[in-house]
Protein backbone atom coordinates (compact mmCIF):
# COMPACT_ATOMS: atom_id res chain seq x y z
CA UNK A 1 0.00 0.00 0.00
CA UNK A 2 2.64 2.65 0.69
CA UNK A 3 4.78 1.68 -2.76
CA UNK A 4 0.87 2.61 -3.99
CA UNK A 5 1.00 5.54 -2.58
CA UNK A 6 4.62 6.56 -3.31
CA UNK A 7 4.04 5.72 -6.86
CA UNK A 8 0.77 7.52 -7.26
CA UNK A 9 2.32 10.60 -5.94
CA UNK A 10 5.34 10.20 -8.20
CA UNK A 11 2.83 10.11 -10.75
CA UNK A 12 1.28 13.32 -10.09
CA UNK A 13 4.38 14.93 -9.75
CA UNK A 14 5.69 14.41 -12.49
CA UNK A 15 1.99 15.28 -13.94
CA UNK A 16 2.40 18.83 -12.11
CA UNK A 17 5.62 18.94 -13.65
CA UNK A 18 5.69 18.24 -16.89
CA UNK A 19 2.07 19.06 -18.47
CA UNK A 20 0.88 22.18 -19.06
CA UNK A 21 -2.23 23.72 -16.86
CA UNK A 22 -5.12 23.26 -19.20
CA UNK A 23 -7.75 21.73 -17.94
CA UNK A 24 -8.04 18.65 -20.12
CA UNK A 25 -9.96 15.66 -19.83
CA UNK A 26 -8.10 12.87 -17.88
CA UNK A 27 -8.18 9.20 -17.79
CA UNK A 28 -6.06 6.37 -16.38
CA UNK A 29 -5.59 3.39 -18.37
CA UNK A 30 -4.54 -0.03 -16.81
CA UNK A 31 -3.22 -2.40 -19.09
CA UNK A 32 -6.09 -4.71 -21.35
CA UNK A 33 -3.03 -7.32 -21.19
CA UNK A 34 0.61 -7.88 -19.77
CA UNK A 35 2.90 -11.08 -20.12
CA UNK A 36 6.76 -11.68 -20.51
CA UNK A 37 8.56 -14.14 -22.21
CA UNK A 38 11.86 -15.60 -21.15
CA UNK A 39 14.41 -17.40 -23.52
CA UNK A 40 15.41 -19.46 -21.17
CA UNK A 41 12.07 -21.04 -21.49
CA UNK A 42 11.21 -20.52 -25.01
CA UNK A 43 7.15 -22.39 -24.48
CA UNK A 44 6.30 -21.02 -20.75
CA UNK A 45 3.69 -18.28 -20.54
CA UNK A 46 4.58 -15.96 -17.87
CA UNK A 47 1.11 -14.54 -17.07
CA UNK A 48 1.39 -13.57 -13.70
CA UNK A 49 1.95 -10.66 -11.01
CA UNK A 50 5.44 -9.51 -12.42
CA UNK A 51 7.47 -8.37 -15.57
CA UNK A 52 10.59 -8.77 -16.18
CA UNK A 53 13.07 -6.56 -18.28
CA UNK A 54 16.57 -7.75 -19.12
CA UNK A 55 18.97 -9.38 -20.64
CA UNK A 56 22.92 -9.86 -21.15
CA UNK A 57 24.61 -9.26 -25.09
CA UNK A 58 20.60 -9.15 -26.05
CA UNK A 59 17.07 -9.11 -24.65
CA UNK A 60 16.36 -12.82 -22.56
CA UNK A 61 13.48 -11.30 -20.99
CA UNK A 62 10.67 -8.96 -22.75
CA UNK A 63 7.67 -7.51 -21.40
CA UNK A 64 4.56 -7.04 -23.64
CA UNK A 65 2.16 -4.52 -22.70
CA UNK A 66 -1.17 -3.25 -24.48
CA UNK A 67 -3.73 -0.41 -23.54
CA UNK A 68 -7.44 -0.01 -24.88
CA UNK A 69 -8.29 3.59 -26.18
CA UNK A 70 -11.88 2.96 -27.06
CA UNK A 71 -12.96 4.62 -24.35
CA UNK A 72 -11.87 8.38 -25.65
CA UNK A 73 -14.39 9.80 -28.18
CA UNK A 74 -13.46 9.40 -31.65
CA UNK A 75 -13.22 13.50 -31.99
CA UNK A 76 -10.32 13.39 -28.94
CA UNK A 77 -6.78 14.53 -29.21
CA UNK A 78 -4.35 13.41 -26.65
CA UNK A 79 -2.43 16.89 -25.20
CA UNK A 80 -0.20 14.80 -22.92
CA UNK A 81 0.98 11.40 -22.06
CA UNK A 82 2.50 9.18 -19.00
CA UNK A 83 3.41 5.73 -18.84
CA UNK A 84 4.37 4.57 -15.17
CA UNK A 85 5.09 0.86 -14.56
CA UNK A 86 6.13 0.87 -10.68
CA UNK A 87 9.13 -1.70 -10.32
CA UNK A 88 8.83 -4.70 -7.81
CA UNK A 89 12.96 -5.34 -7.36
CA UNK A 90 16.12 -5.22 -9.23
CA UNK A 91 19.09 -7.39 -9.52
CA UNK A 92 21.68 -4.55 -11.16
CA UNK A 93 24.53 -5.90 -10.73
CA UNK A 94 25.24 -3.93 -14.16
CA UNK A 95 24.13 -1.23 -16.21
CA UNK A 96 21.03 -1.75 -18.29
CA UNK A 97 20.10 -0.71 -21.45
CA UNK A 98 15.73 -0.89 -22.41
CA UNK A 99 13.99 0.18 -25.71
CA UNK A 100 10.62 0.86 -26.32
CA UNK A 101 8.92 -1.08 -29.02
CA UNK A 102 5.63 -0.66 -30.95
CA UNK A 103 4.46 -4.18 -31.62
CA UNK A 104 1.48 -4.07 -34.79
CA UNK A 105 0.65 -8.39 -34.49
CA UNK A 106 -1.61 -9.08 -32.04
CA UNK A 107 -1.06 -11.38 -29.11
CA UNK A 108 -2.65 -12.34 -26.22
CA UNK A 109 -1.52 -12.72 -22.50
CA UNK A 110 -2.78 -16.03 -21.69
CA UNK A 111 -0.07 -17.96 -24.33
CA UNK A 112 2.39 -15.62 -25.79
CA UNK A 113 5.86 -17.64 -25.53
CA UNK A 114 9.62 -16.77 -26.51
CA UNK A 115 8.95 -18.58 -29.55
CA UNK A 116 5.44 -17.11 -30.38
CA UNK A 117 5.96 -13.50 -29.27
CA UNK A 118 5.21 -10.92 -31.69
CA UNK A 119 7.94 -9.34 -34.14
CA UNK A 120 9.05 -5.34 -32.81
CA UNK A 121 7.97 -3.91 -35.47
CA UNK A 122 9.62 0.28 -34.62
CA UNK A 123 11.64 1.37 -31.57
CA UNK A 124 9.01 4.00 -29.86
CA UNK A 125 12.32 5.59 -28.35
CA UNK A 126 16.18 5.38 -29.03
CA UNK A 127 18.49 3.53 -26.78
CA UNK A 128 17.37 4.35 -23.29
CA UNK A 129 19.52 3.89 -20.32
CA UNK A 130 17.39 4.26 -17.67
CA UNK A 131 18.64 1.75 -15.07
CA UNK A 132 22.65 1.82 -13.89
CA UNK A 133 24.21 -0.80 -11.65
CA UNK A 134 23.08 -0.42 -8.46
CA UNK A 135 19.88 1.65 -9.02
CA UNK A 136 17.21 1.49 -6.46
CA UNK A 137 13.94 0.65 -7.25
CA UNK A 138 11.69 2.84 -8.88
CA UNK A 139 9.05 3.52 -11.54
CA UNK A 140 9.62 3.29 -15.36
CA UNK A 141 8.03 6.05 -16.96
CA UNK A 142 7.71 7.76 -20.03
CA UNK A 143 8.37 11.22 -20.47
CA UNK A 144 11.29 10.95 -18.03
CA UNK A 145 14.10 13.56 -17.00
CA UNK A 146 17.48 13.18 -17.81
CA UNK A 147 20.04 15.20 -18.18
CA UNK A 148 18.32 18.37 -17.63
CA UNK A 149 16.03 17.21 -20.47
CA UNK A 150 12.78 15.48 -20.98
CA UNK A 151 12.38 12.17 -22.81
CA UNK A 152 9.70 10.00 -24.86
CA UNK A 153 7.38 12.93 -24.27
CA UNK A 154 6.98 13.67 -28.07
CA UNK A 155 7.01 9.77 -29.14
CA UNK A 156 4.44 8.20 -26.93
CA UNK A 157 2.04 11.12 -27.29
CA UNK A 158 2.19 10.70 -31.43
CA UNK A 159 2.03 7.10 -31.49
CA UNK A 160 -0.93 7.56 -28.99
CA UNK A 161 -2.45 9.88 -31.33
CA UNK A 162 -2.13 7.74 -34.74
CA UNK A 163 -3.22 4.85 -32.91
CA UNK A 164 -6.19 6.91 -31.61
CA UNK A 165 -7.28 7.37 -35.50
CA UNK A 166 -6.90 3.51 -36.12
CA UNK A 167 -7.27 0.59 -34.02
CA UNK A 168 -7.36 2.52 -30.80
CA UNK A 169 -4.58 -0.11 -29.25
CA UNK A 170 -1.54 1.33 -27.95
CA UNK A 171 0.92 -2.14 -28.25
CA UNK A 172 4.23 -1.93 -27.16
CA UNK A 173 6.94 -4.10 -26.16
CA UNK A 174 10.28 -3.50 -23.65
CA UNK A 175 13.34 -5.36 -23.83
CA UNK A 176 16.62 -4.92 -22.19
CA UNK A 177 20.59 -5.75 -22.54
CA UNK A 178 23.59 -5.08 -21.04
CA UNK A 179 26.69 -3.05 -22.50
CA UNK A 180 28.83 -5.32 -20.18
CA UNK A 181 26.86 -8.05 -21.31
CA UNK A 182 26.45 -9.85 -18.22
CA UNK A 183 22.54 -10.76 -17.32
CA UNK A 184 21.01 -8.56 -15.41
CA UNK A 185 17.75 -7.65 -14.93
CA UNK A 186 14.10 -5.70 -13.34
CA UNK A 187 10.84 -6.45 -11.90
CA UNK A 188 7.94 -4.31 -12.55
CA UNK A 189 4.33 -5.40 -11.39
CA UNK A 190 1.59 -6.43 -14.09
CA UNK A 191 -1.74 -5.59 -14.10
CA UNK A 192 -2.35 -8.77 -12.15
CA UNK A 193 -0.68 -6.86 -8.93
CA UNK A 194 -2.25 -4.65 -6.66
CA UNK A 195 0.20 -1.81 -8.52
CA UNK A 196 -0.43 -1.96 -12.22
CA UNK A 197 0.87 -0.22 -14.79
CA UNK A 198 -0.73 3.28 -15.62
CA UNK A 199 -1.07 4.91 -18.75
CA UNK A 200 -2.39 8.44 -17.94
CA UNK A 201 -3.81 10.73 -20.65
CA UNK A 202 -5.05 14.24 -20.77
CA UNK A 203 -7.13 14.90 -23.85
CA UNK A 204 -9.24 17.78 -25.26
CA UNK A 205 -12.68 16.74 -27.59
CA UNK A 206 -13.88 18.65 -30.36
CA UNK A 207 -17.17 19.32 -29.83
CA UNK A 208 -17.49 19.65 -25.45
CA UNK A 209 -17.67 23.47 -25.84
CA UNK A 210 -14.09 24.58 -24.86
CA UNK A 211 -11.66 25.77 -27.30
CA UNK A 212 -8.51 24.26 -26.16
CA UNK A 213 -4.74 22.47 -26.81
CA UNK A 214 -4.77 22.00 -30.54
CA UNK A 215 -7.89 23.29 -31.46
CA UNK A 216 -8.36 26.41 -33.43
CA UNK A 217 -10.88 27.32 -35.96
CA UNK A 218 -9.52 25.44 -38.76
CA UNK A 219 -9.56 22.07 -36.76
CA UNK A 220 -12.39 22.37 -34.38
CA UNK A 221 -14.83 25.31 -35.07
CA UNK A 222 -17.39 24.02 -33.17
CA UNK A 223 -15.30 24.98 -29.80
CA UNK A 224 -13.22 27.56 -31.42
CA UNK A 225 -15.43 29.80 -33.90
CA UNK A 226 -15.16 31.06 -37.47
CA UNK A 227 -13.23 34.02 -38.67
CA UNK A 228 -15.50 36.88 -39.41
CA UNK A 229 -18.07 36.75 -42.46
CA UNK A 230 -17.52 32.54 -41.93
CA UNK A 231 -20.25 30.55 -40.09
CA UNK A 232 -19.72 26.67 -38.76
CA UNK A 233 -21.54 24.11 -40.44
CA UNK A 234 -20.50 20.40 -39.92
CA UNK A 235 -17.09 21.22 -38.28
CA UNK A 236 -16.43 23.27 -41.41
CA UNK A 237 -16.19 27.40 -41.21
CA UNK A 238 -18.19 28.29 -44.33
CA UNK A 239 -18.74 31.39 -46.21
CA UNK A 240 -22.01 33.13 -44.45
CA UNK A 241 -22.49 34.67 -48.29
CA UNK A 242 -22.60 31.68 -50.05
CA UNK A 243 -24.87 29.88 -47.44
CA UNK A 244 -27.01 32.51 -47.66
CA UNK A 245 -27.37 32.71 -51.54
CA UNK A 246 -27.72 28.74 -51.95
CA UNK A 247 -30.72 29.11 -49.00
CA UNK A 248 -31.92 31.54 -50.99
CA UNK A 249 -32.04 29.77 -54.22
CA UNK A 250 -33.02 26.55 -52.89
CA UNK A 251 -36.06 28.21 -50.83
CA UNK A 252 -36.87 30.37 -54.42
CA UNK A 253 -36.88 27.10 -56.04
CA UNK A 254 -39.41 25.49 -53.75
CA UNK A 255 -41.60 28.32 -53.60
CA UNK A 256 -42.09 28.64 -57.06
CA UNK A 257 -43.11 24.84 -57.75
CA UNK A 258 -45.42 24.98 -54.77
CA UNK A 259 -46.82 28.01 -56.84
CA UNK A 260 -47.19 26.23 -60.00
CA UNK A 261 -48.81 23.18 -57.98
CA UNK A 262 -51.86 25.73 -56.72
CA UNK A 263 -52.09 27.76 -59.53
CA UNK A 264 -53.06 24.82 -62.01
CA UNK A 265 -56.03 21.88 -61.25
CA UNK A 266 -53.56 19.63 -59.51
CA UNK A 267 -53.10 16.53 -62.26
CA UNK A 268 -50.80 14.03 -61.52
CA UNK A 269 -48.88 15.75 -64.24
CA UNK A 270 -48.65 18.96 -61.94
CA UNK A 271 -47.62 16.37 -59.14
CA UNK A 272 -44.93 14.71 -61.59
CA UNK A 273 -43.77 18.70 -62.13
CA UNK A 274 -44.15 19.75 -58.31
CA UNK A 275 -41.44 16.63 -57.39
CA UNK A 276 -39.31 17.24 -60.36
CA UNK A 277 -38.56 20.78 -59.19
CA UNK A 278 -38.15 20.22 -55.86
CA UNK A 279 -35.84 17.26 -56.49
CA UNK A 280 -33.89 19.95 -58.45
CA UNK A 281 -34.16 22.24 -55.44
CA UNK A 282 -32.70 20.01 -53.03
CA UNK A 283 -29.58 18.92 -55.45
CA UNK A 284 -28.38 22.56 -56.22
CA UNK A 285 -28.72 23.49 -53.03
CA UNK A 286 -26.47 20.14 -52.52
CA UNK A 287 -24.18 21.37 -54.92
CA UNK A 288 -23.95 25.14 -53.79
CA UNK A 289 -22.99 24.35 -50.36
CA UNK A 290 -20.65 22.00 -51.43
CA UNK A 291 -18.91 24.87 -53.08
CA UNK A 292 -18.51 26.91 -50.60
CA1 LIG B 1 -1.00 -10.15 -17.34
CA1 LIG C 1 -12.77 21.27 -27.08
Amino acid sequence: MVKTKLGLMGVLFLTLFLSPVYAYHQIELNPIQDAYVWSYHPDTNYNVETLIVGGDASPIWITYMMFNLSSLPDTSHIEYTLLNISCNETNLIYDLNQEFWIVTEMWNETNITWNNKPFLSEKLVEEYRHWMAGAPCHSLTIPWLGDGRIYGEYELKSYCNDMLKKEKLINLAINGSSPEKLTTWVVFNSKESSDPPVLYLEYSVCGDGVCEGIENQENCCLDCGCPSGYTCVNNECKYILFLTLSILTGTGIVLWSVKSLFSSPRTAKDWIAFLTALAVAITLYGVLVSMI
